[in-house]
């Protein structure tokens, strides 16, 4: 890994990213086609669009609940267990994230409140192939489920092999109401506007490859999405009292889910960023997904060396990496350095992996430094409010002359009327 011992300023200037956001326009024109075919065709165009690209042949989009039923019932009993578990802490932790709306009845005459409704459909997009991950379908399920939002759909790409059975049984654990395969800009332009077979949505949640994440973007406004997910990122930050092997562990832990992914360590000790390099290198050498992993690493991976303990926090602040693991010896008492991180990691048992599947806190986070302003998926995303008030005719004649003075201020003489209207001051040509 690259070992950069610099001064504070030069090493902000270098993880401060480029703007990254190159729209492909041929990429944006194929799924515009795609979305307006699907608009005006419905279920025949998505039809055309599997044969197209999944080279699958579908009379049916609804997974039968015959075979979600058996892929849940043949899953080996450990992995069951496995989910279990992790459902059990993920929703502890999100019933937490519930709120509640508020009545005002501070001022003589006036309600003024605000109450917070669940959206009533929503659609996760789970990506095919090895990406398709169970403990991923938890964590934006479950939050949907626990919002109390009623129809909760998934869409997936058939697969030669059938949909990765651990999926459809997480789907099953989270009360997934209904599956179809479906995938890529043609399943999002359904979830959107709905085809003969497929329901129209509220709102678009998970990951997929560029055409999916551009189909986002294009329907965006029809329905609400959730952030567009960058690869993973691990940042940690360390004293020489860590132990480099463990540390290596979890860089590489974010390292192979991605080329793309950036493992990162900043510390203030120079012996430490050597002793990592070292373990990288050798776990590297027999880590499966070593390929990947490697490429994350060169590429997107370093290690930087700062004078200070503040130092760390400052530089980490600047990178606001999708997960940060503090390992010094006493990791709340920085918990007050930390600005901008998706989700923090506190100690030396608080390896990355926890997070991922059985903590209970969000795995979906904000990554490519948007942990600046956004947070992670929670039960709030599937929560909407709406606002109300009441007023006495007494209390509405305190503020009558504010409102119509702002009114006519605005040019809008009609809106003053209304509120005249109120206290028998009509305007017509009647009398
Ligand atoms: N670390 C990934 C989530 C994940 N890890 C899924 C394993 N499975 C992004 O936060
Ligand atoms: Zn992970």
């Amino acid at each position: 890994m690259k070992i950069i011992e610099s001064d504070l300023n030069s090493l902000k200037r270098l993880v401060q990213r480029k703007t990254q956001q190159l729209t492909d326009l041929k990429v944006e024109d194929a799924v515009r086609r795609i979305i307006t075919d699907v608009i005006d065709n419905g279920d025949a165009a998505l039809k055309k669009y599997e044969a197209q690209f999944d080279k699958v042949d579908l009379t049916e989009f609804r997974l039968p609940q015959a075979t979600i039923d058996a892929a849940y019932d043949q899953l080996d009993q450990k992995v069951k267990d496995a989910l279990q578990l992790a459902k059990r802490n993920i929703t502890s932790f999100h019933e937490k994230e519930r709120a509640t709306g508020f009545v005002d009845a501070e001022q003589p005459g006036v309600l003024r409140g605000q109450k917070l409704l669940p959206l009533q459909r929503v659609g996760l997009y789970v990506p095919g192939g090895t990406a398709a991950y169970p403990s991923t379908l938890l964590m934006s399920a479950l939050p949907a489920k626990i919002a109390g939002v009623q129809e909760v759909v998934m869409v997936t790409p058939p697969q030669p092999d059938g949909i990765n059975p651990a999926v459809l049984a997480a789907a099953k654990l989270a009360g997934v109401d209904a599956i179809y395969q479906v995938g890529g800009a043609q399943a999002i332009a359904a979830l959107a506007y709905g085809t003969e077979s497929i329901p129209a949505v509220d709102k678009i949640i998970g990951p997929g490859n560029v055409f999916v994440a551009t189909a986002k973007k294009q329907v965006f406004g029809q329905v609400a999405i959730d952030m567009v997910a960058g690869p993973s990122e691990i940042g940690i930050i360390a004293d020489e009292t860590a132990d480099p092997r463990q540390l290596a562990a979890d860089l590489l832990s974010q390292a192979e889910h991605d080329r793309r992914a950036r493992p990162i360590l900043i510390t203030t000790s120079a012996k430490l960023a050597r002793a990592v390099d070292a373990n990288v290198t050798s776990q590297l050498k027999v880590l499966p997904r070593t390929a990947i992993a490697t490429e994350a690493v060169n590429e997107k991976g370093f290690i930087a060396v700062v004078p200070q303990t503040q130092d760390m926090f400052e530089l980490m602040n600047t990178v606001a990496p999708e997960h940060l693991e503090v390992q010094l010896a006493e990791p709340t008492q920085y918990l007050n350095l930390i600005r901008n991180a998706g989700s923090v990691f506190l100690g030396k048992y608080a390896s990355e992996p926890l997070g991922d599947y059985v903590a209970g806190p969000n795995h979906i986070l904000p990554t490519s430094g948007t942990a600046r302003f956004s947070s992670p998926l929670g039960v709030y995303d599937f929560v909407k409010r709406t606002s109300f008030i009441q007023y006495t005719q007494a209390a509405l004649k305190k503020e009558a002359t504010a409102i119509t003075t702002l009114a006519r201020v605005e040019g809008l003489e009609g809106h003053a009327r209304a509120i005249e209207a109120r206290f028998d001051q009509y305007y017509d040509t009647e009398d």
